[in-house]
């Protein structure tokens, strides 16, 4: 085996190893050059090349949200590891782990003028679990701190950062280990049961029960909850798409239920309790709902945190939801309520109303999301860019054995697709990336990884620009907006897919989409870019007339 000459390179490699990390993204540099050379020699970890770090560190977070066990990024000094930070906040909010490993130069050659040299430690201190600025001499302190650091990724769900300070020379190696470093791992923290018993007997005693829950990873909730949870008339689920939650009475397209409602609708639905678990909510509307028509209680299930989103918070369950459930529905009762039944009629009635629209709606975003959605195959993983993607595709209801992410933790459009490459690169189901032009654009440089899977697919729906600026409110047709919200343009990713080595299809009507995506599917040898143009400026009209007419 070959080791890096140096000892605390060596520390790090038997301590990652003997923890299980496994996923190591490389960027290149010289400082990191003792770590990469010791990851890439060791056959207990698949270390990956990519040369842009904020989309390794989104590549990274994309593996790392498949196998639910931190992935670390590596990188050299300077400002490469400033470019980790949209995804390690990313992390941070989401619940991801990711350990970033920063190399340095040792404290001495700090701020005296050295090229390629940054204040790096604590760097990312506003968002990070655990921070670790080791030494440059082996200690066992360091030992301590990388231990800790580690144990913090895979105990709290979240970014850790560990700032390694190299002296000259780097490239040197040695075929025996000359460290034996310390493992230990933390002790889980089970947080015990509370005493439930009071909080049964409101659950019990309230007629209305909403329970709304945010993105999740497939099959978090044990299905006799989910069961549980749909068959009791008092209680309301709302579900987000990313929540991959799925029961006939769950009520999945929020918006579309919950747009047209009048003042009297609001006061019927304000809840007496709001169950909440799961992470963030994209739906703007139920938050809004929420803040303004408080439950009498807030209560939320998360070991790790509680957003007090609706200022109402009055009890967070440090637990597992599983967990809490077990506990919680230890036996059966009812509550006699129509709650669940009128939102149910509710529903019936807007999927009416929905279906009447979408057959009639010109071709659009809207028109556009309605057929790709529902060509979807089964079984497929979707990842879902920032913004209105995600909006949109809220709307309707898709296939329940489709697996359903996106970046919502701080809900950027800067690395949408090189998290979906990530996760598409260990999953072994075909993954597709719905995706709008600008958050595309800006992250092109996520295409340039050459672990793209063959079955990797991107509907790039382009309508010329940030098509969400028209659909908030605000919005005037102004050279002002074409330039500074919008930000329009009439670039195409035509030369992208070719410099890419992409499958490259396009489409303009519902003929062109019905014919290409058949291709799409069937194209299996490599990965396809699929972009459908849609007309800029009749987009927001379509949506803004759908809302109106499920009333
Ligand atoms: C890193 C970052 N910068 C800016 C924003 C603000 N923002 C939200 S959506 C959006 C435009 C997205 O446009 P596009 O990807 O084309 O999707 P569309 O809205 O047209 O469907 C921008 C700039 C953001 N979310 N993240």
């Amino acid at each position: 085996m070959i080791y890096p000459k140096i000892p605390l390179a060596q520390s790090i490699i038997e301590i990652f190893r003997a923890k299980g990390i496994q996923h190591i993204i490389i960027s290149p540099g010289s400082r990191n050059a003792p770590l990469t050379i010791g990851f890439v020699n060791n056959s207990n970890f698949n270390c990956y090349s990519i040369v842009d770090e904020r989309c390794a560190a989104f590549f990274a977070l994309g593996i790392a949200q498949q196998i639910k066990k931190p992935v670390a990024v590596v990188c050299t000094s300077g400002s490469a590891l400033l470019n980790y930070y949209p995804a390690f906040a990313e992390a941070f909010y989401s619940e991801i782990s990711l350990i970033v490993v920063s190399t340095d130069r040792p404290k001495s050659k700090i701020d005296i003028g050295d090229g390629q040299t940054i204040r790096q430690e604590n760097v990312y201190a506003n968002h990070s679990l655990y921070n670790a600025n080791l030494d440059e001499h082996p200690s066992f302190e360091n030992d301590f701190l990388i231990n800790e650091a580690i144990n913090t990724a895979f105990t709290k769900k979240g970014p850790v950062h560990i700032n390694v300070p190299f002296e000259e020379p780097l490239y040197e190696t040695v075929t025996e280990l000359s460290v034996n470093p310390i493992i230990n791992f933390n002790p889980i923290n089970i947080n015990s049961i509370e005493e439930l018993a009071s909080f049964k007997n409101d659950w019990i005693a309230s007629k209305k029960k909403l329970v709304l829950i945010g993105s999740l990873h497939p099959n978090s909730i044990e299905q006799k909850f989910i069961d549980i949870l749909g068959n009791d008339n008092s209680v309301v689920v709302m579900t987000e798409i990313t929540s991959n939650v799925h029961h006939s009475n769950f009520i999945s397209n929020i918006d579309t239920i919950i747009t047209p409602f009048s003042e009297q609708d609001f006061n019927e639905f304000q809840p007496d309790i709001l169950l909440t678990f799961g992470g963030m909510i994209v739906s703007k509307r139920i938050k809004t709902f929420l803040r303004k028509y408080q439950p009498k209680q807030h209560w939320h299930i998360d070991p790790s945190r509680a957003y007090d989103t609706y200022a109402c918070l009055s009890k967070n369950f440090e637990i597992e939801p599983n967990k809490f459930f077990e506990n919680f529905f230890t036996k059966t009762f009812t509550t006699e309520s129509n709650y669940q039944e009128n939102f149910l009629t509710i529903r019936e009635l807007r999927k009416k109303k929905h279906f009447e629209f979408i057959n009639k709606i010109y071709f659009s975003d809207l028109k556009v999301f309605a057929i790709i959605l529902s060509k979807l195959m089964p079984n497929s993983q979707l990842q879902i860019s920032n913004s209105s993607p995600i909006r949109y595709a809220q709307l309707f209801s898709i296939n329940p054995t489709i697996e359903v992410f996106c970046n919502r933790g701080t809900s950027g459009i800067d690395g949408c697709t090189s998290t979906a490459i990530g996760a598409a690169s260990v999953s072994n189901k075909t993954t597709v990336l719905i995706t709008g032009d600008i958050g595309f654009f800006y992250d092109s440089n996520a295409l340039w990884n050459n672990y793209i899977p063959k079955n990797f697919k991107i509907l790039l729906i382009n309508n010329g620009g940030g098509g969400i600026f028209r659909i908030l409110a605000g919005h005037e047709e102004t050279p002002v907006f074409n330039t500074f919200f919008e930000t329009s343009h009439c670039l195409t990713a035509k030369h992208l897919a070719k410099m890419y080595g992409l499958v490259y299809l396009t489409a303009s009507d519902e003929s062109s989409i019905e014919t290409n995506f058949e291709m799409m599917l069937s194209q299996n040898e490599k990965p396809v870019l699929f972009e459908i143009f849609t007309p800029t400026i009749e987009n927001d009209k379509a949506l803004l007339q759908y809302f109106k007419e499920l009333e």
